[in-house]
């Protein structure tokens, strides 16, 4: 039974994080990724491009989505300057967005690879050539910069951009049926909607969901007028950017993994806003399909690199995954909104996982080190690199730390939710006022959070607060009484009640070591084990152990998760809690097939959080063990 149910994100100007796992995260972001990320986008000569100087002979030839690196950037800037006022992040900021008013044609069209290198094929293969990606990013920058700055230079750039799409791209007589072969402009066009006012945003990214897929199939249409065979498409299939049906006639998950996270999440936008139950069943039933049969452990996504994205149910190795950091923040974004539609704590759980593991992988602790692909073992040959050629995710997790206080909270009009946990502080708008809160906690190191209110409207409020679904024991006290009779609904605890200042909540959600086996068949996996705790799952580093073979270090699982001991280790990694257990190392010795078990001596290993391996020597590195 679907419901939807208005559940509005709280901005992240409006939470202030103060815990040691994501605080210090967010400066590294702001101090190191950020400019690090500025100075590749120059050096690349990404921002040359917009002056439309590029030559042949010259160094440097611009690409058709090099407009997404720059916007994601000038997103994340956007959001860092909202929490963080920077005059010289904002002049500079001005500065870029100056030459992309001065790059812009005047019927609106935006892209400075078209308008530069390749005029002729504006708008000439939305299959492949990604123009309203591009748009898209560059419309989610321009909404984040408004609300940061209260400035409408580059609003207005972006508006006029998406009114010559909406003039292009429909389902009028004069219009042409396409859309985007990379899903994205449809999200940051409800995004745009909501930040002017304007419904005929939202009618086209409306549009864009409702006609891809079509028949007659736009994109064989447009093949032909360029002059190409259709049948020649190089991805084979139009499953790749998941236009083979209409969505609503979509089952699996397929294709590119991150277009397929951003169609999702545009989809789950429009259909929270118009009630369609129809496209949120599709969209449910996708997601049970993804969670059920293709996700990893870490919350990453997309096994191959070939299509960048899904093969097959079950088809989740380890050290040949690819789960892409970027696919694992579209997860984050869809999740995000599926929340939002539905309140279900399914969705955050979800989110939690994909953030703490999957996308936090993604980048190093000093902030300038990146990882595209998130295997879940190495043989050592797996390093992070300061930028990419195509170089999606770095700037893609620069803007998700920069709002990632925005993931934490949500209101609806009687209820403020408490989706993700963290010590920090909130103001929290709702019907009758604004609820200011003030939360103690260490998590993800340790499950006790405590929750102080500091102020409140003086009417009854329900204070949501989610039961993981990795959680099965928790107790909660009201003013340090216990709680018998909580409800709990769609995993969030409901506390209602008049608040008044000084109220104090106490949960605690137990977090002890589990173990996690794989389906019986993800044939990559059989006989593994991983090793979680709370949100994390853990993962072996071959520098952490006595004997550095992890081939041959098996773990013991025998007396059972609790032998696994954590150990809040302060200096290592930025300060983290380590799992220390039994283990046994397998001897090599003996040949190649042989008539008993293994067996081996005892040994012990030491697990670190998965998010933040690699960031020592190179090394091997496993998620799933061996286990005995
Ligand atoms: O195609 C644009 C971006 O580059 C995608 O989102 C990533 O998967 C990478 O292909
Ligand atoms: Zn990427």
């Amino acid at each position: 039974m679907i419901r939807m149910q208005a559940l509005r994100p709280v901005p992240h100007t409006r939470v202030t994080l103060t815990d040691a796992f994501w605080a210090p995260r967010i400066e590294v972001n702001r101090t190191a990724t950020l400019p690090h990320v500025r100075q590749q986008l120059e050096a690349t000569g990404r921002l040359a491009a917009l002056d439309l100087a590029w030559r042949i002979g010259m160094p440097n030839k611009p690409h058709h989505f090099w407009d997404s690196d720059i916007a994601k950037w000038l997103e994340a800037a956007s959001l860092s300057l909202a929490a963080h006022p920077d005059p010289a992040l904002e002049a500079d900021l001005d500065m870029i967005i100056e030459r992309y008013a001065n790059l812009q044609h005047p019927s609106g069209y935006l892209n400075s690879y078209f308008l530069g290198i390749d005029p002729s094929r504006r708008w000439a293969n939305l299959r492949d050539a990604h123009e309203l990606y591009c748009v898209g990013h560059l419309i989610e920058a321009a909404v984040a910069h408004h609300a940061a700055t209260g400035k409408r230079t580059f609003l207005e750039v972006m508006c006029r951009a998406a009114d010559h799409v909406c003039a292009e791209f429909g389902w009028g007589r004069d219009q042409r049926r396409g859309y985007p072969g990379h899903e994205e402009i449809e999200l940051a066009l409800v995004k745009l909607a909501a930040a002017t006012g304007e419904r005929r945003y939202f009618e086209q990214a409306r549009y864009f969901i409702d006609a891809r897929g079509q028949q007659p199939h736009y994109y064989e249409i447009e093949a032909r007028l360029r002059g190409d065979d259709p049948r020649a498409y190089w991805a084979k299939t139009y499953e790749y950017v998941q236009a083979h049906v209409p969505l609503r006639e979509q089952t699996t998950v397929v294709g590119h993994a991150v277009r397929a996270m951003y169609l999702y999440a545009g989809a789950t936008d429009v259909a929270a806003a118009t009630g369609d139950t129809g496209l949120l069943a599709v969209l449910e039933g996708l997601w049970k399909q993804l969670v059920d049969t293709r996700l990893f452990v870490t919350g990453g996504i997309g096994t191959s690199g070939d299509n960048e994205g899904f093969t097959r149910d079950y088809d989740l190795p380890d050290e040949d995954a690819y789960a892409e950091t970027c696919a694992a923040i579209g997860l984050v974004f869809w999740a995000q909104r599926m929340l939002a539609t539905t309140g279900q704590g399914q969705y955050a759980d979800m989110l939690e996982r994909a953030l703490y593991n999957g996308v936090l992988s993604g980048v190093g602790l000093d902030g300038t080190r990146f990882f595209y692909e998130n295997p879940l073992a190495s043989g050592g040959q797996h390093a992070r690199e300061a930028w990419y050629s195509c170089a999606c995710c770095p700037p893609n997790i620069a803007r998700l730390l920069a709002g990632l206080p925005g993931l934490f909270l949500g209101s609806s009009d009687d209820s403020v939710w408490m989706h993700l946990y963290a010590q920090g502080r909130a103001s929290v708008p709702v019907a009758a006022g604004v609820l200011s809160l003030s939360t103690q906690s260490c998590y993800p190191w340790d499950g006790a959070v405590g929750v102080t209110v500091e102020a409140a409207p003086g009417a009854p409020l329900a204070l949501r607060l989610r039961i993981p679904g990795w959680c099965v024991r928790w107790r909660v006290r009201v003013n340090g009484a216990p709680l018998e009779s909580a409800v709990l609904e769609n995993g969030y605890l409901v506390l209602r009640r008049v608040w008044r200042a000084g109220d104090r909540i106490d949960l605690q959600l137990g977090m002890p070591v589990r173990f996690t086996y794989p389906h019986p068949r993800i044939r990559a996996l059989a006989g593994r084990v991983a090793v979680e705790r709370g949100p994390l799952v853990y993962c072996l580093e071959g520098v952490d152990q006595r004997e550095r073979d992890l081939e041959l270090l098996a773990l013991d699982t025998s007396a059972g998760p609790a032998a696994f001991k954590p150990h809040h280790d302060h200096h290592l990694l930025g300060g983290v809690t380590l799992l220390r257990g039994p283990a046994r190392r397998l001897g090599a010795a003996g040949g190649l097939y042989r008539s008993r078990p293994l067996s081996g001596d005892v040994t012990d290993a030491t697990l670190i959080p998965y998010a933040v391996w690699a960031n020592r020597a190179r090394t091997e590195m496993r998620v799933w063990g061996r286990s005995t």
